[in-house]
């Protein structure tokens, strides 16, 4: 082997296995939270991403930085990616009319991400005030603060999201991925701003986190399996909700969900099961909630298979979607209505192997709490506060 050769070779390896670091600054980002830094930030993902096979990473600097949408990280990458924004504020222009898009920030088709540190801050007051977007009819198109679509085997750490325009966060396709100290913050009264939509996800954990929200603090659509959440703190918010399941025909499954050792803060639902009536078929099963407390919460343990907002559907048709194998164990609290657990089936089509025990919840306003159960039988374990659906039968807790 002639020596250049060699030492060109030796050169191709070294480069293969160093990391390749593209700081946003190098890339023509300013940082006076004016001036467009979308285009550095792309620019810095494309080289980083197209770095590979060793890791390489995005650095955002700590400042404030506006970016314009679309703001686009896509893959697929030559190796794993991280984006690094600890310290760094990025801002979305306020006005809606800049968004041609579904989302100010998109981030797809990547395997092996890491994402840490940011606050990624919406600016959707001016939204959420105007009238147009706030009517039921959803007659203009908003958009989304970070879609995370298809990213896989992924992790996402220590981020803000702040004031968005509409959504949050949305997950759709991110198998096997851990969020890990997520922070979410609109005020109660902002419209339409869930804190993170999950649907057609096989395989991720939340935990350690904060959403206070206008809406659900964390909602699951349909092909969402095996989410476990863990230490969530949630409210104020519409709380923790599986669906709407049932509005759409072919929705897959939602199998598998853990929610454990959650704090509900003033929220308008603790955990929840939501379907449509009159719904094509449809499965959710396996769901599991543990180890929650209530703090005033409106309607604390809920399933709703009669959920038609605005009156937006035929009510007394069956929902079709089969509700299974769901638990509530050790929910403990304040409720902020008078029931504090509501359970309604479908007639025809009732809900199978329903668990309630370890309940604890008092009713704020005094004389005790109270259950209202329909096209229901569950295994009631031991004592609960209020007994749970008066009527079904008893095991003693073991
Ligand atoms: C997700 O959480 C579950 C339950 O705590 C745990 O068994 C599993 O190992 C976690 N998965 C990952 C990838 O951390
Ligand atoms: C419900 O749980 C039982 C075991 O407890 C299991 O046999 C059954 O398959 C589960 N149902 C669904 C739809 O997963
Ligand atoms: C239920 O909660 C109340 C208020 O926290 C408490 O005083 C009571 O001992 C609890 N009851 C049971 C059976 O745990
Ligand atoms: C709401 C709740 O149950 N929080 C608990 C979660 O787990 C930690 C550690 O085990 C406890 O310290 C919290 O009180």
């Amino acid at each position: 082997m002639g020596k250049a050769v060699c030492c060109l070779l030796l050169m191709v390896l070294i480069a293969r296995n160093h990391a390749v670091v593209v700081n946003i600054k190098t890339k023509g980002a300013i940082g006076d939270g004016k001036a467009n830094d979308g285009p550095a930030m792309e620019k810095a993902w494309k080289e980083a991403c197209a770095g590979g096979p060793a890791p390489s990473s995005v650095l955002i600097p700590p400042g404030t930085y506006m970016a314009f949408p679309p703001i686009l990280f896509g893959g697929p990458c030559k190796g794993p990616v991280e984006i690094k924004a600890t310290g760094a504020t990025i801002k979305a222009p306020p006005e809606l009319a800049r968004f041609k898009s579904d989302s100010w920030i998109a981030v797809q088709y990547i395997n092996k991400l890491t994402m840490t540190g940011g606050t990624f801050d919406g600016q959707g007051q001016e939204t959420w005030k105007s009238k147009k977007c706030s009517d039921t009819a959803q007659t203009c198109q908003v958009p989304v603060n970070i879609r995370f679509s298809y990213v896989k085997n992924s992790l996402l750490k220590d981020i803000t999201s702040l004031n968005s325009k509409y959504f949050h966060i949305n997950i759709l396709g991110c198998d096997n991925t851990i969020v890990d100290h997520l922070t979410i913050f609109a005020p109660d009264k902002s419209i339409n701003t869930d804190g993170m939509h999950i649907g057609r996800t096989n395989g991720l954990n939340i935990t350690n986190s904060k959403i206070q929200t206008g809406d659900d603090c964390i909602s699951f659509g349909d092909g969402s399996k095996n989410i476990h959440v863990e230490r969530l703190t949630c409210g104020p918010g519409h709380g923790v909700s599986i669906g709407s399941l049932g509005k759409y025909a072919n929705e897959q499954p939602v199998d598998g969900i853990w929610i454990k050792n959650c704090t509900m803060e003033r929220t308008t639902n603790g955990v929840r099961i939501k379907t449509w009536p009159n719904s094509p078929p449809g499965v959710a099963t396996n769901i599991h909630f543990e180890d929650i407390i209530m703090n005033n919460v409106e309607n604390p343990i809920l399933i709703d298979q009669q959920y038609c907002p605005h009156n937006t559907c035929k009510k007394g048709a069956p929902s079709r979607v089969k509700i299974s194998n769901v638990s509530f164990k050790k929910i403990r609290g304040t409720s902020a209505t008078k029931v504090a657990l509501r359970i309604v089936c479908n007639q025809g089509l009732p809900c199978d192997n329903i668990e309630v025990s370890g309940i604890n919840l008092t009713y704020k306003g005094g004389g005790g709490a109270i259950s209202e159960c329909s096209h229901v039988k569950p295994r009631v374990v031991g004592q609960n506060i209020p007994p749970a659906c008066p009527g079904a039968p008893h095991h003693r807790a073991v």
